[in-house]
């Protein structure tokens, strides 16, 4: 008998292989590397509604590739999510698949097959790889491979409304009790991150943003869909609270905050509908705070958006203009004044405050020492933050990106694309300077012009606690 992880029974004779660094999920450096595939939930979900089993492998599971090898053995078909950051295990699990079962498919999709495909098509082991959305093409490509050619157009359902609710006992489970108690994971539900209590809820109510940053700009390869209505979200979420119960929400949107007749319906009936007011994580810019306040403090208010994650990225008019982030230190201030306003007068009602999941980077090439200053004195403006810094890293797919990789000023080689916040991205940048910025040696500069409680924020190694791997 052939039993695999997760323990159980080989039911087909397809594998699916969640990808991420080996050991992920075994002994987890934190909870954000344990987070939850939603390609792989919402397309292993439509396979299964019709009628195609697939099986489930993790490179994130085992801790050698030994121990995928055996995994993976017997199998006629591999599929897989490839992100940039996930590619270099990708290629390697497709390049074990290929040795172990040489007249077995390997089909690739994700992130990096969008923005990326020539890397992926130079490796002879993708067999087919698919460029876009793949809930239209899943189910044909999967049944007869060989009716596409070998770089296959992925097609987006119109909206997400089409899109099935994920059977969330298709993701990969915790792969020791160890990692399940210490996380307080209730799978299929996800493990608790100190953003809300467990059992954490992770969904998705818009695929795109239609902002352009040059570092980000997604809504160059992501196709634009309509969101997820109300309705469907708040019923997902009864529904899993049914199942297996919901302590709090991460909406992973990467723009929460936009389609205001969307965000005014979610007011009207989340509060009514859902079985319970769930605290959430969802995303906003600054400059759309500054545009609707009274939607953004109503929706703190109504429906307990109490981490509010917002992508200041920095504190200089010169960067964010640079980034085309479209937004000012004007917005960021007024952005961090109203939700310390709405904080304390939360606080002295007895609720909990809200506060900023605060994104920020460093390291931008052009970035200049002041400029940086400017970034960690607007984080310690802010009273109530989750800071999470990162070096600037030039993803493929990004406008800056693209053309840092093609002037050869990259240190993200497709061996590595490197997915630690903390290391060093960009040739030319001076990383020491950064390293010592964090542990504080320029805090004379950072801390001119603020307020005495201002300056004492932000030690005891927060900010370079805040580099962590995500
Ligand atoms: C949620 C999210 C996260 C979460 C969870 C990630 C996870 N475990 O899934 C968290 C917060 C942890 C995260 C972290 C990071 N993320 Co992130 N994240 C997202 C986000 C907002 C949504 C992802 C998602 O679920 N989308 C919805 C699903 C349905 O889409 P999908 O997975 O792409 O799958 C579709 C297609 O790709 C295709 N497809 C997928 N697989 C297959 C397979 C086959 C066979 C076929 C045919 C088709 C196919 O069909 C699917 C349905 O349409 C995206 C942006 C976005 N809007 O997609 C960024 C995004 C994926 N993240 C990105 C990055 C850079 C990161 C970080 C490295 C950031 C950082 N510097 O720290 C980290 C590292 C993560 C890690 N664990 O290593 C980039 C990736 C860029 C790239 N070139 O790959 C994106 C695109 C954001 C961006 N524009 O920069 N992220
Ligand atoms: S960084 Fe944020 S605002 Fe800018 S394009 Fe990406 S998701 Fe949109």
């Amino acid at each position: 008998m052939n039993i695999s992880w997760p323990w159980t029974k080989r039911k087909s004779k397809i594998v699916w292989i969640d990808l991420g660094d080996l050991g992920d999920l075994v002994h987890p450096d934190g909870p954000h590397e344990q987070w939850q595939d939603h390609g792989l939930g919402l397309l292993r979900t439509i396979l299964h509604e019709n009628g195609i089993a697939t099986d489930l492998v993790s490179t994130r599971a085992v801790t050698s590739w030994d121990q995928l090898s055996r995994q993976i053995a017997g199998y006629d078909m591999a599929l897989m999510n490839v992100r940039s950051y996930t590619f270099p295990p990708g290629r390697k699990a497709a390049q074990l698949f290929k040795e172990l079962n040489p007249h077995g498919l390997v089909l690739a999709g994700g992130m990096h097959a969008t923005v990326a495909p020539g890397e992926m098509l130079e490796v002879p082991e993708f067999d087919h790889v698919c460029q876009g959305p793949g809930e239209k093409v899943i189910v044909d490509l999967v049944r007869d491979p060989a009716s596409f050619p070998r770089l296959v157009q992925g097609e987006s359902a119109p909206s997400m409304a089409e899109w099935p609710m994920i059977d969330r006992t298709l993701w990969p489970k915790p792969a020791s009790w160890q990692t399940r108690r210490r996380f307080k994971w209730h799978w299929p539900m996800e493990p608790e991150c100190g953003w809300g209590p467990g059992p954490v809820a992770t969904i998705i109510t818009s695929r795109v943003c239609p902002w352009q940053c040059v570092f980000c700009n997604e809504n160059s390869y992501i196709p634009n869909m309509g969101r997820r209505p109300v309705d469907m979200v708040i019923d997902e979420l009864n529904t899993l609270d049914d199942k297996y119960g919901v302590g709090s929400v991460v909406i992973h949107d990467s723009m929460f905050f936009q389609n205001p007749s969307w965000l005014k319906e979610w007011i009207e009936k989340y509060p009514r509908k859902a079985h319970k007011v769930w605290p959430y994580w969802a995303a906003a810019r600054s400059d759309t705070v500054r545009q609707w306040p009274d939607l953004f403090e109503a929706l703190i208010r109504e429906t307990r958006w109490n981490l509010v994650s917002i992508g200041f990225e920095s504190g200089s008019d010169r960067i964010l203009r640079l980034l085309n982030k479209e937004c000012t230190e004007e917005d960021n201030d007024f952005t961090i004044a109203l939700l310390e306003r709405i904080g304390d007068d939360m606080a002295r009602e007895g609720k909990e405050p809200p506060a900023f999941w605060a994104n920020i980077m460093l390291g931008i090439p052009g970035e200049t020492h002041e400029d940086a200053f400017k970034t960690m004195r607007m984080l310690k403006r802010m009273k109530r933050v989750y800071p999470s810094i990162s070096y600037y890293a030039p993803y493929p797919g990004s406008a800056l990106g693209f053309q840092l990789i093609a002037e050869g000023k990259s240190l993200m080689s497709n061996d590595n694309y490197h997915r630690f916040p903390g290391d060093e991205k960009v040739k030319g940048v001076d990383y020491a300077f950064y390293r010592d910025l964090l542990a504080g040696v320029y805090d004379a500069e950072v801390n001119r012009g603020l307020t005495p409680e201002e300056q004492a924020r932000g030690y005891g190694g927060l900010y370079e606690r805040a580099l962590v791997k995500a």
